[in-house]
């Protein structure tokens, strides 16, 4: 191990991760008179975009309300060109605004973080790199992206293929060649679905191996006009305060279309079937994820949200018109939205086409894979390129996987054995002067990430200001805020249907990770109140030295 060229500078905030939490933690600290150094893995910004380069990559929140809204400069300058913007052009926008706001010199890329250690003598961070180099800061914020940690699926054999084998999230640059070449695909999350239709028009022949059937929502992009922006011009600020005053869930709730917009709201308890009817049918037309913002006790209520699951089932016959097709294809038996919605384009429909086989792997899970391909029921099916779209050891991964250590010592990974605990979704009483974007705790992947990124990072720029403005240098949250507000977060989870379904959202895709509900499902408007009063009351929650 050595110590980096800044020998014994002390910065005064390191930061992991440099995509779109990272960088305006960057650009508002340093705006605030720090001195801040950021570390990112990627040879360039893009987050987690930068990773999952995989075809058909796009995001499933519109591009409007998948930006920052802190700065004049890059709402002035930067136009999307799609309602849902693709992979290259979400990377190419945060390599924009690195440049735009100077970020970049502050910037050390292809630094992978693996491990930080609170050291309680001196009262500061030390951060050690993948190459060995060690680096000093009095504050430490981790901003690493809640879905940054792929995972291979749990098959027996994986090691012994010999083929070519990608996870979506670690997609080469360029990536293969899949003419005249037999595809395997596990896994239809959000990153298959998006992928599959993509793959399958190139391939020989593809193999979909098919456990849990999500809910899929077309997503009817199409290129924004200038129509488009005169409206967004117009309602920009009050479709910014909505996504903060998300009751549940608001990811990206813009709806270009005044008579949309005015169904925003309703209890589906209050509607009769026509009512019902008109709103489903307005929002699936629409396209996107709409149906997940529409009403208020989507999540609160069993039977509000299975009369919505039952009517997107009843949906997957108008993409294809095979019955046996179609009923295979109809998403389970579990609440719509529990594991999170696919948003897509062509994904039901490849498989009409004859290169492309369903195997089921939900009767009959994988039995092993073999030097040539994947085992089902007893057949081997030959596979020369096999596709890992197999998710992600979710928001706490990225922290549990490199050696964090607090005042105890005690691994991060340890801490969290048994369960994350947190104080509002960013600090631990462990590890003083630490921080986390998009952490356990935090409403972050249930609303619009962006915005409650935003929102946490000029929380935590207040918390560093107030402490420097009282002469403080160490900030330690206390156990008993820590443990109310880990209480407040499985008693929201408690009033609803998230806890019902294995998914990324309670862990259950990570083998040995505790079942536990991993974001605040109060919304974002209760958890800024949260925060807001804790600011309001001068961070009392916290004792200073
Ligand atoms: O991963 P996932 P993802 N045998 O965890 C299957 C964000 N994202 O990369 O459901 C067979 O959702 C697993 O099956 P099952 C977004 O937040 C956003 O797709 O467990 N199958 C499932 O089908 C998203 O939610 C965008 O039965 C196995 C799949 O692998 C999150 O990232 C794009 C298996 C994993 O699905 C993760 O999405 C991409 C096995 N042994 C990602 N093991 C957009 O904005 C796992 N599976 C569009």
């Amino acid at each position: 191990m050595r110590d980096s060229t800044t020998a014994d500078k002390v910065h005064d905030v390191l930061i992991m991760g440099a995509g779109f939490g990272g960088l305006h933690a960057l650009h508002r600290l340093r705006g605030d008179g720090f001195d801040v150094l950021a570390f990112e893995a990627g040879a360039d910004t893009g987050g987690a975009w930068y990773w999952n380069n995989y075809p058909g990559a796009r995001c499933d929140v519109e591009s409007l309300v998948y930006c920052y809204s802190f700065s004049p400069i890059i709402d002035a300058e930067w136009r999307w060109t799609e309602r849902y913007a693709a992979r290259d052009e979400i990377c190419r926008y945060l390599q924009w605004v690195a440049t735009r706001l100077d970020l970049r010199r502050d910037i050390r890329f292809n630094t992978r973080i693996v491990a930080a250690h609170y050291d309680t003598a001196r009262s500061l961070w030390q951060l050690r790199t993948e190459h060995g180099d060690i680096f000093r800061g009095r504050h430490f914020i981790s901003s690493p992206g809640p879905i940054s940690t792929p995972i291979p699926p749990n098959v027996p054999g994986l090691d012994a293929f010999t083929g070519e084998m990608i996870h979506t999230a670690r997609w080469p640059n360029p990536g293969p060649d899949f003419a005249g070449k037999r595809v395997g695909v596990i896994g239809t999350g959000s990153s298959g679905t998006q992928l599959i239709p993509i793959v399958a028009e190139q391939c020989e022949q593809m193999f979909v191996f098919m456990r849990n059937r999500n809910y899929y929502l077309p997503a009817r992009n199409r290129p924004l006009t200038n129509e488009d922006y005169a409206w967004w011009a117009e309602h920009r600020e009050e479709i910014r305060a909505k996504l903060d005053s998300s009751e549940v869930f608001g990811s990206g709730d813009l709806m270009l279309g005044q008579e949309i917009r005015d169904t925003q709201g309703a209890k589906i308890s209050d509607l009769s079937t026509a009512e019902f009817e008109r709103i489903m049918a307005a929002r699936w037309e629409h396209g996107g994820a709409q149906i997940g913002y529409a009403f208020r006790d989507l999540f609160a209520s069993a039977e509000s949200n299975a009369r919505v699951s039952s009517w997107i089932r009843g949906k997957v016959g108008t993409f294809v018109a095979d019955r046996n097709l179609a009923r295979q294809l109809e998403p389970g038996d579990y609440p719509f939205g529990t594991k999170r919605a696919t948003v897509g384009s062509g994904f039901y429909e490849a498989f009409e086409r004859p290169n492309v086989a369903l195997v089921d792997v939900l009767a009959s899970p994988i039995e092993r894979a073999t030097a040539k391909g994947i085992v089902v029921d007893g057949t081997e099916h030959l596979i020369d390129i096999l596709i890992l779209a197999s998710g992600f050891d979710a928001v706490t991964g990225a922290l549990t996987t490199i050696d964090v250590r607090g005042a105890s010592g005690r691994s991060l990974k340890e801490q969290w054995h048994d369960g994350t605990e947190t104080y509002l979704g960013i600090c631990l009483d462990d590890l003083p002067n630490f921080y986390m974007i998009g952490g356990p705790g935090s409403p972050s992947v249930l609303t619009n990430v962006v915005r409650t990124n935003e929102f946490q990072v000029n929380w935590i720029a207040d918390l560093l200001c107030t402490m420097r403005d009282k002469g403080h240098t160490v900030a330690k949250v206390a156990p008993a805020a820590q443990q109310d507000w880990t209480a407040r977060v499985a008693a929201a989870a408690g009033r609803g249907v998230w806890t019902e379904t294995n998914s990324w959202y309670v862990g259950a895709n990570v083998p040995g990770k505790k079942p536990q509900i991993l974001a605040y499902t109060g919304g974002l408007m209760r958890y800024q109140s949260a925060c807001n009063a804790e600011r309001s009351a001068g961070f009392q929650s916290f004792s200073f030295a």
